[in-house]
């Protein structure tokens, strides 16, 4: 009976084992950082950010159709002039444009303009190829 329960506990961690190896190399971690607006212009506490990002830049066109950032919408506002700071996931691509841009609201739902849009742009994770083809001439 024990010996059962060592192998399921054995392959509980190897499967885990694996399952992260798989998948942690699968995001990369970007740190974004802004000052804070208010709730009124530039003065006092806003209610809330939207964070949106894209592979195209974004407009107040395309605004609704960026992805949205889940983790801004727990992101209790500081006091205008504030910096901010957010970390996100991103998902992993090599040498990719990741647009950013956020809008503001107050308390009332008043939302601002969007904001500048900034480019991030992922690192090249791609190795060259190994050479297969070594010898002597
Ligand atoms: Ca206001």
């Amino acid at each position: 009976m024990n010996k059962i329960l060592l192998i399921i506990l054995g392959l509980i961690v190897l499967g885990f084992i694996i399952y992260s190896a798989v998948t942690a190399p699968s995001e990369q971690v970007v740190t974004l950082t802004w000052t804070a607006t208010g709730d009124d212009m530039n003065s006092g506490t806003a209610d809330k950010y939207e964070l949106r990002y894209s592979d195209f830049p974004i407009t107040e066109m395309n605004w609704t159709t960026c992805t949205k950032i889940m983790k801004a919408d727990s992101l209790e506002p500081s006091v205008a002039g504030t910096q901010e700071f957010l970390t996100v996931s991103l998902p992993l691509e090599s040498e990719t444009n990741y647009y950013f841009a956020l809008k503001v609201y107050d308390e009332a739902g008043n939302v601002s303009a969007l904001s500048n849009v900034y480019l991030y742009k992922s690192k090249d994770i791609v190795s060259p190829a190994p050479v297969t083809d070594l010898r002597s001439q």
